[in-house]
């Protein structure tokens, strides 16, 4: 069989799980993942290689139909990837699907299934360390009523554990037709790195703050400089009060502390090198609704 290619869309609700999968399967932490909901805001290519085959994954922000001009655009992402790919990968978090949540996918899926054959969705049950064995089978047969899918079909995947993510990678080759090598193949993303060093930056206030905060900030790389054997980044982190400010600064600055030192420890694996990070945070009232700001985050 010659070499197989193609794009694969992870799609989901918020949460799902789409991240934490190809940050596995690249084996690496490319993806800024946290357990709060729209983590991801932009698709981003997350690229496999391998002798047989190239799997271009696109992460996408989750799936939701809240009526806030910025969550347009996210949802915008994640329904266009999904048109656009040979292949959709549709992760069902295991614990939220077998409750009366479910339904909340009813809409993407209708709006995936407008655009594609059914065998080029890939249906799969994110999580499933979550769940007993008998419970995955009944989610499985949930999912084969409501939406048509064949149950044998469904896979179920597990990160932590590592199960089922070996038996996708296979799954989606068989799936993908034989093509070319879209990205050279140390490839590993689309984005530079300024980019993916702002979404580690972003990742660790979804970690660590609660409520509105994370949904308030946006991170920008103002300057990068790679001198022999460090790399010296600088960042402005905006909010849109000066409350917010408080608190992502901290009392006497511990918690900028706390958002720095984690970035930077991700940074240095992802660069490979010693890195100087120097975060400022500053108030753009209303950020989330500006047009023009918004363009120039790349949130347009
Ligand atoms: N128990 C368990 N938790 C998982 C698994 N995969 C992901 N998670 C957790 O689920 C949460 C959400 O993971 P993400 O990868 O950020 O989810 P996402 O679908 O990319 O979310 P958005 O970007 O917000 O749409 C994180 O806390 C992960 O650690 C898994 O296989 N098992
Ligand atoms: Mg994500």
């Amino acid at each position: 069989m010659g070499f197989k290619s193609g794009f694969v869309c992870i799609a989901g609700l918020p949460n799902a799980g789409k991240s934490t999968l190809i940050n596995r399967v690249l084996e690496s932490k490319l993806l800024a993942v946290s357990d709060k909901p729209q983590t991801t805001r932009n698709n981003i290519l997350g690229i496999f290689t391998s002798k047989d085959a190239q799997i271009v994954f696109i992460d996408t922000p989750g799936y939701h139909n809240i009526q806030k001009e910025i969550n347009k655009f996210y949802v915008n992402e994640a329904v266009s990837a999904s048109n656009k790919a040979d292949l959709v990968v549709y992760l069902f978090d295991a614990k939220e699907s077998l409750s009366k949540r479910l339904v909340l996918n009813d809409e993407f899926i209708t709006e995936i299934l407008r655009k594609k054959d059914r065998e080029k969705i890939l249906p799969v049950v994110s999580k499933v360390d979550l769940l007993r064995p008998e419970q995955f089978l009944k989610l499985k047969k949930r999912l084969s009523e409501q939406y048509g899918f064949n149950e044998d079909k469904i896979l179920g995947v597990s990160v932590p554990k590592s199960v089922g993510v070996a038996e996708l990678l296979l799954k989606i080759k068989e799936t993908l037709p034989e093509g070319p090598m879209y990205y050279s193949e140390d490839d590993l993303t689309d984005r530079n790195l300024r980019f993916l060093c702002a979404e580690l930056i972003r990742e660790k206030i979804f970690l660590f703050t609660k409520e509105e905060i994370p949904y308030s900030t946006a991170v920008q790389i103002t300057k990068y400089e790679e001198k022999s054997a460090l790399h010296r980044i600088f960042a402005d982190i905006y909010v849109e009060k000066d409350t917010q400010k408080g608190i992502i600064v901290g009392s006497n600055g511990s918690m900028i502390k706390k958002i720095g030192s984690a970035a930077r420890k991700d940074i240095e694996e992802l660069v490979d090198s010693k890195v100087y990070l120097e975060l400022f945070v500053k108030v753009k009232k209303d950020w989330t609704k500006d047009k023009e700001f918004l363009k120039e985050l790349g949130y347009k």
